[in-house]
Protein backbone atom coordinates (compact mmCIF):
# COMPACT_ATOMS: atom_id res chain seq x y z
CA UNK A 1 0.00 0.00 0.00
CA UNK A 2 1.25 3.41 -0.79
CA UNK A 3 1.94 6.07 2.18
CA UNK A 4 -0.53 7.38 4.15
CA UNK A 5 -1.18 11.06 2.49
CA UNK A 6 -1.34 9.58 -0.61
CA UNK A 7 -3.75 6.37 0.07
CA UNK A 8 -7.35 6.71 -0.72
CA UNK A 9 -9.29 6.21 1.71
CA UNK A 10 -13.15 6.17 1.42
CA UNK A 11 -15.70 7.68 4.15
CA UNK A 12 -18.82 5.70 3.62
CA UNK A 13 -20.58 3.48 6.13
CA UNK A 14 -21.95 -0.40 4.67
CA UNK A 15 -25.45 0.48 3.79
CA UNK A 16 -25.07 3.81 2.09
CA UNK A 17 -26.15 3.60 -1.92
CA UNK A 18 -24.13 6.64 -3.30
CA UNK A 19 -20.98 5.07 -1.25
CA UNK A 20 -21.74 1.58 -3.34
CA UNK A 21 -21.26 3.82 -6.43
CA UNK A 22 -17.78 4.52 -5.62
CA UNK A 23 -17.24 1.20 -4.50
CA UNK A 24 -17.99 -0.22 -7.63
CA UNK A 25 -16.09 2.07 -9.63
CA UNK A 26 -12.86 0.94 -7.51
CA UNK A 27 -13.46 -2.36 -8.52
CA UNK A 28 -14.00 -2.03 -12.28
CA UNK A 29 -10.17 0.18 -11.78
CA UNK A 30 -9.22 -3.03 -9.24
CA UNK A 31 -7.87 0.43 -7.38
CA UNK A 32 -6.40 0.29 -3.64
CA UNK A 33 -8.45 2.01 -1.32
CA UNK A 34 -9.20 2.37 2.28
CA UNK A 35 -12.91 2.88 4.31
CA UNK A 36 -13.13 5.10 7.10
CA UNK A 37 -16.80 4.25 8.76
CA UNK A 38 -19.00 6.94 9.10
CA UNK A 39 -21.86 7.57 11.00
CA UNK A 40 -25.39 6.69 9.30
CA UNK A 41 -27.01 9.52 11.40
CA UNK A 42 -25.88 12.96 12.43
CA UNK A 43 -23.41 14.30 14.77
CA UNK A 44 -20.91 13.35 12.85
CA UNK A 45 -18.23 15.75 13.96
CA UNK A 46 -15.23 13.53 12.91
CA UNK A 47 -16.26 13.95 8.86
CA UNK A 48 -17.59 18.14 9.05
CA UNK A 49 -13.92 18.90 10.22
CA UNK A 50 -12.46 17.60 7.15
CA UNK A 51 -15.67 18.64 4.97
CA UNK A 52 -16.46 22.33 6.31
CA UNK A 53 -19.54 20.93 6.89
CA UNK A 54 -20.72 18.42 4.46
CA UNK A 55 -22.38 15.72 5.86
CA UNK A 56 -22.96 13.52 2.82
CA UNK A 57 -21.82 10.38 2.26
CA UNK A 58 -19.39 9.12 0.34
CA UNK A 59 -16.50 11.58 1.10
CA UNK A 60 -12.82 11.02 -0.72
CA UNK A 61 -9.77 11.82 1.34
CA UNK A 62 -6.78 11.65 0.04
CA UNK A 63 -4.10 13.24 2.12
CA UNK A 64 -5.11 16.87 2.97
CA UNK A 65 -7.53 16.94 -0.79
CA UNK A 66 -11.22 16.33 0.50
CA UNK A 67 -13.71 15.22 -2.50
CA UNK A 68 -17.32 15.08 -2.85
CA UNK A 69 -19.89 14.15 -4.14
CA UNK A 70 -19.94 11.30 -5.83
CA UNK A 71 -19.12 12.42 -9.34
CA UNK A 72 -16.33 14.59 -8.34
CA UNK A 73 -15.15 11.43 -6.43
CA UNK A 74 -15.33 9.11 -9.30
CA UNK A 75 -13.75 11.69 -11.56
CA UNK A 76 -10.72 12.00 -9.50
CA UNK A 77 -10.34 8.23 -9.56
CA UNK A 78 -10.35 8.10 -13.09
CA UNK A 79 -7.68 11.27 -13.19
CA UNK A 80 -5.36 8.47 -10.67
CA UNK A 81 -6.29 5.27 -12.54
CA UNK A 82 -7.38 6.32 -16.24
CA UNK A 83 -8.16 2.46 -17.22
CA UNK A 84 -10.56 0.77 -17.43
CA UNK A 85 -12.69 3.75 -18.08
CA UNK A 86 -15.61 4.93 -15.55
CA UNK A 87 -16.89 6.74 -18.47
CA UNK A 88 -16.23 3.96 -21.58
CA UNK A 89 -19.72 3.56 -23.12
CA UNK A 90 -21.64 6.34 -21.44
CA UNK A 91 -18.95 8.89 -22.94
CA UNK A 92 -17.42 12.07 -20.37
CA UNK A 93 -20.62 14.29 -21.49
CA UNK A 94 -23.44 12.06 -20.97
CA UNK A 95 -22.52 10.40 -17.94
CA UNK A 96 -23.81 13.24 -16.07
CA UNK A 97 -27.31 13.07 -17.54
CA UNK A 98 -27.69 9.34 -17.22
CA UNK A 99 -26.74 9.48 -13.47
CA UNK A 100 -29.19 12.70 -12.86
CA UNK A 101 -31.79 9.69 -13.47
CA UNK A 102 -29.78 6.93 -11.83
CA UNK A 103 -29.14 9.42 -9.07
CA UNK A 104 -32.06 11.26 -9.25
CA UNK A 105 -32.48 12.98 -5.17
CA UNK A 106 -36.28 14.00 -3.73
CA UNK A 107 -38.40 15.87 -6.13
CA UNK A 108 -36.83 14.99 -8.85
CA UNK A 109 -37.69 12.11 -11.56
CA UNK A 110 -35.34 8.73 -11.45
CA UNK A 111 -34.23 5.62 -10.23
CA UNK A 112 -32.73 6.41 -6.87
CA UNK A 113 -35.52 8.72 -5.51
CA UNK A 114 -38.02 5.88 -6.43
CA UNK A 115 -36.09 3.44 -4.87
CA UNK A 116 -35.93 5.25 -1.58
CA UNK A 117 -39.44 5.79 -1.67
CA UNK A 118 -40.54 2.08 -2.49
CA UNK A 119 -37.88 1.35 0.27
CA UNK A 120 -39.50 3.38 2.82
CA UNK A 121 -43.13 2.87 2.60
CA UNK A 122 -43.30 -0.09 4.97
CA UNK A 123 -40.33 -2.15 3.44
CA UNK A 124 -37.52 -1.19 5.25
CA UNK A 125 -36.90 -2.04 9.47
CA UNK A 126 -34.16 1.06 9.45
CA UNK A 127 -37.02 3.43 8.28
CA UNK A 128 -38.80 2.87 11.28
CA UNK A 129 -36.31 4.73 13.63
CA UNK A 130 -37.32 7.80 14.58
CA UNK A 131 -33.96 9.07 15.10
CA UNK A 132 -33.39 8.29 11.58
CA UNK A 133 -36.14 9.48 10.03
CA UNK A 134 -35.81 12.58 12.13
CA UNK A 135 -32.51 13.21 10.72
CA UNK A 136 -33.43 12.70 7.50
CA UNK A 137 -35.97 15.28 7.67
CA UNK A 138 -33.42 18.01 8.85
CA UNK A 139 -31.36 16.92 6.20
CA UNK A 140 -33.90 17.29 3.27
CA UNK A 141 -35.87 20.40 5.17
CA UNK A 142 -38.81 18.52 4.79
CA UNK A 143 -40.93 15.79 6.79
CA UNK A 144 -39.26 12.37 5.94
CA UNK A 145 -43.14 10.83 6.39
CA UNK A 146 -43.10 6.71 6.20
CA UNK A 147 -46.96 7.25 6.49
CA UNK A 148 -47.72 9.57 3.74
CA UNK A 149 -45.42 7.33 1.20
CA UNK A 150 -47.34 4.01 2.47
CA UNK A 151 -50.37 6.04 1.57
CA UNK A 152 -48.61 6.58 -2.04
CA UNK A 153 -47.54 2.88 -2.21
CA UNK A 154 -49.60 1.95 -5.22
CA UNK A 155 -48.09 5.08 -7.37
CA UNK A 156 -44.78 4.52 -6.12
CA UNK A 157 -44.80 0.87 -7.09
CA UNK A 158 -45.65 1.63 -10.71
CA UNK A 159 -43.15 4.61 -10.95
CA UNK A 160 -40.54 1.70 -9.55
CA UNK A 161 -41.68 -0.81 -12.75
CA UNK A 162 -41.94 2.24 -14.76
CA UNK A 163 -37.82 2.88 -14.07
CA UNK A 164 -37.06 -0.60 -13.73
CA UNK A 165 -38.12 -2.06 -17.33
CA UNK A 166 -36.56 1.52 -18.90
CA UNK A 167 -33.07 -0.42 -17.38
CA UNK A 168 -34.69 -3.85 -19.03
CA UNK A 169 -35.47 -2.43 -21.97
CA UNK A 170 -32.13 -0.52 -22.29
CA UNK A 171 -30.27 -4.42 -21.70
CA UNK A 172 -33.26 -5.58 -24.44
CA UNK A 173 -30.56 -6.45 -27.46
CA UNK A 174 -28.38 -8.68 -24.77
CA UNK A 175 -25.64 -6.06 -23.99
CA UNK A 176 -23.92 -7.01 -21.03
CA UNK A 177 -23.79 -3.48 -19.76
CA UNK A 178 -25.92 -0.31 -19.83
CA UNK A 179 -24.01 1.09 -22.72
CA UNK A 180 -22.24 -1.90 -24.28
CA UNK A 181 -19.40 -4.88 -23.39
CA UNK A 182 -17.65 -2.71 -20.42
CA UNK A 183 -19.05 -1.47 -16.92
CA UNK A 184 -18.97 2.01 -16.31
CA UNK A 185 -20.43 4.82 -14.28
CA UNK A 186 -24.02 4.41 -15.55
CA UNK A 187 -23.99 0.98 -14.18
CA UNK A 188 -22.53 2.09 -11.02
CA UNK A 189 -25.34 5.11 -10.78
CA UNK A 190 -28.00 2.09 -11.58
CA UNK A 191 -26.60 -0.37 -9.47
CA UNK A 192 -26.30 1.17 -6.00
CA UNK A 193 -30.21 2.09 -5.61
CA UNK A 194 -31.02 -2.02 -7.14
CA UNK A 195 -28.89 -3.13 -4.41
CA UNK A 196 -30.02 -0.59 -1.70
CA UNK A 197 -33.66 -2.97 -2.55
CA UNK A 198 -32.11 -5.64 -1.61
CA UNK A 199 -31.50 -4.46 2.25
CA UNK A 200 -35.63 -4.20 2.41
CA UNK A 201 -37.94 -6.54 3.67
CA UNK A 202 -38.45 -8.45 0.65
CA UNK A 203 -41.76 -6.67 -1.03
CA UNK A 204 -39.30 -4.77 -3.46
CA UNK A 205 -37.16 -7.24 -4.19
CA UNK A 206 -40.28 -9.62 -5.67
CA UNK A 207 -40.07 -6.65 -8.21
CA UNK A 208 -37.25 -6.96 -9.42
CA UNK A 209 -37.88 -10.37 -10.10
CA UNK A 210 -39.72 -9.33 -12.66
CA UNK A 211 -37.31 -8.27 -14.83
CA UNK A 212 -34.76 -11.25 -15.64
CA UNK A 213 -32.31 -9.18 -17.90
CA UNK A 214 -32.23 -6.81 -14.60
CA UNK A 215 -31.06 -8.88 -12.33
CA UNK A 216 -29.03 -10.74 -14.97
CA UNK A 217 -26.57 -7.35 -15.06
CA UNK A 218 -27.13 -6.98 -11.65
CA UNK A 219 -25.35 -10.53 -10.96
CA UNK A 220 -22.62 -8.71 -13.54
CA UNK A 221 -22.24 -5.83 -11.96
CA UNK A 222 -21.77 -7.55 -8.34
CA UNK A 223 -19.19 -9.28 -9.61
CA UNK A 224 -16.90 -7.02 -10.23
CA UNK A 225 -16.20 -6.44 -6.90
CA UNK A 226 -14.65 -3.80 -4.86
CA UNK A 227 -10.82 -3.36 -5.59
CA UNK A 228 -8.19 -3.74 -3.20
CA UNK A 229 -9.54 -3.15 -0.30
CA UNK A 230 -6.74 -2.08 2.83
CA UNK A 231 -7.66 -2.11 6.22
CA UNK A 232 -9.97 0.46 7.89
CA UNK A 233 -8.75 3.87 8.51
CA UNK A 234 -10.64 5.45 12.14
CA UNK A 235 -11.93 8.34 12.14
CA UNK A 236 -8.98 9.72 14.57
CA UNK A 237 -6.58 8.33 12.35
CA UNK A 238 -8.35 10.30 8.97
CA UNK A 239 -7.82 13.40 10.29
CA UNK A 240 -4.19 12.53 11.42
CA UNK A 241 -3.61 11.63 8.22
CA UNK A 242 -4.92 15.13 7.09
CA UNK A 243 -3.35 17.33 9.35
CA UNK A 244 0.26 15.64 8.77
CA UNK A 245 -0.59 15.77 4.76
CA UNK A 246 -0.06 19.14 2.61
CA UNK A 247 -2.78 19.66 -0.13
CA UNK A 248 -1.29 18.58 -3.53
CA UNK A 249 0.03 21.09 -6.14
CA UNK A 250 -2.77 22.32 -7.73
CA UNK A 251 -2.86 24.95 -11.00
CA UNK A 252 -5.08 28.29 -9.22
CA UNK A 253 -6.80 29.00 -12.78
CA UNK A 254 -10.42 29.57 -12.77
CA UNK A 255 -12.62 29.55 -16.20
CA UNK A 256 -14.67 32.69 -14.51
CA UNK A 257 -13.87 36.17 -15.58
CA UNK A 258 -15.92 37.51 -12.07
CA UNK A 259 -14.84 34.69 -9.75
CA UNK A 260 -10.84 34.44 -10.16
CA UNK A 261 -8.33 32.69 -8.46
CA UNK A 262 -7.92 34.14 -4.89
CA UNK A 263 -11.65 35.11 -4.42
CA UNK A 264 -12.79 35.11 -1.33
CA UNK A 265 -16.34 33.22 -1.20
CA UNK A 266 -19.26 31.95 1.11
CA UNK A 267 -20.40 28.14 0.27
CA UNK A 268 -24.08 27.77 1.31
CA UNK A 269 -24.58 23.80 0.79
CA UNK A 270 -27.69 23.08 -0.56
CA UNK A 271 -28.93 20.42 1.95
CA UNK A 272 -30.98 21.58 5.28
CA UNK A 273 -29.77 22.93 8.38
CA UNK A 274 -25.91 22.82 6.93
CA UNK A 275 -23.50 25.54 8.09
CA UNK A 276 -22.16 28.08 5.27
CA UNK A 277 -18.30 27.55 4.40
CA UNK A 278 -16.31 30.49 3.96
CA UNK A 279 -13.54 29.52 1.77
CA UNK A 280 -10.79 31.25 -0.85
CA UNK A 281 -11.39 30.08 -4.66
CA UNK A 282 -8.39 28.22 -5.43
CA UNK A 283 -9.41 26.57 -9.04
CA UNK A 284 -12.32 26.41 -11.12
CA UNK A 285 -12.90 25.08 -14.32
CA UNK A 286 -16.51 24.81 -16.36
CA UNK A 287 -17.69 21.58 -13.58
CA UNK A 288 -15.57 21.91 -10.52
CA UNK A 289 -14.59 24.08 -8.10
CA UNK A 290 -11.57 23.69 -5.29
CA UNK A 291 -11.34 26.22 -2.31
CA UNK A 292 -9.29 26.23 0.68
CA UNK A 293 -11.50 26.66 4.03
CA UNK A 294 -10.70 30.08 5.63
CA UNK A 295 -10.66 28.21 9.03
CA UNK A 296 -9.90 24.93 9.42
CA UNK A 297 -8.77 22.40 12.49
CA UNK A 298 -7.05 20.28 10.52
CA UNK A 299 -4.52 22.80 9.18
CA UNK A 300 -4.58 23.29 5.77
CA UNK A 301 -7.14 21.68 3.63
CA UNK A 302 -8.37 21.58 -0.55
CA UNK A 303 -12.25 20.76 -0.80
CA UNK A 304 -13.10 19.91 -4.43
CA UNK A 305 -16.85 19.85 -5.13
CA UNK A 306 -19.41 19.82 -8.76
CA UNK A 307 -21.33 23.57 -8.40
CA UNK A 308 -24.23 21.12 -7.57
CA UNK A 309 -23.25 20.75 -3.98
CA UNK A 310 -23.58 24.78 -2.68
CA UNK A 311 -24.58 28.19 -3.95
CA UNK A 312 -21.27 30.04 -4.59
CA UNK A 313 -20.96 34.26 -3.34
CA UNK A 314 -18.43 36.38 -2.91
CA UNK A 315 -18.11 37.64 0.66
N1 LIG B 1 -25.24 13.70 -4.84
C1 LIG B 1 -24.57 13.02 -3.75
C2 LIG B 1 -25.58 12.22 -2.94
C3 LIG B 1 -24.97 11.62 -1.70
C4 LIG B 1 -26.01 11.16 -0.70
O1 LIG B 1 -27.14 11.66 -0.64
N2 LIG B 1 -25.64 10.21 0.13
C5 LIG B 1 -26.50 9.71 1.16
C6 LIG B 1 -26.03 8.35 1.62
S1 LIG B 1 -25.98 7.19 0.33
C7 LIG B 1 -26.39 10.57 2.38
O2 LIG B 1 -25.41 11.27 2.52
N3 LIG B 1 -27.40 10.53 3.26
C8 LIG B 1 -27.31 11.27 4.46
C9 LIG B 1 -26.27 10.77 5.39
O3 LIG B 1 -25.73 9.67 5.20
O4 LIG B 1 -25.97 11.48 6.34
C10 LIG B 1 -23.47 12.15 -4.33
O5 LIG B 1 -23.48 11.84 -5.52
O6 LIG B 1 -22.53 11.84 -3.58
Amino acid sequence: MTNAAETLILHHYAMSPFSEKVRVILGLKSAQWRGCDQPVVMPKDALLVLTGGYRRIPVLQIGADLYFDTTRIIDEIERRVPLPSAYAGVGRGMASAVTGWTDAWAGQPGLFWTGVVALFSGDFDVAEDPAFAADRAALLGMPFDGAAMMAALPETERQLRGCLDLLERQLGDGRQFLFGSQLDIADAGAFHTINFLRYGRGRNVRILEEFPRLLAWEARVRAVGHGCRGEDVSREEAIAIARAATPAPLERKSVHADLPSGTAIRLSYNDANTPPLDAVLLAADHQFISVSPATSQVGDLVIHMPYSTARISKR
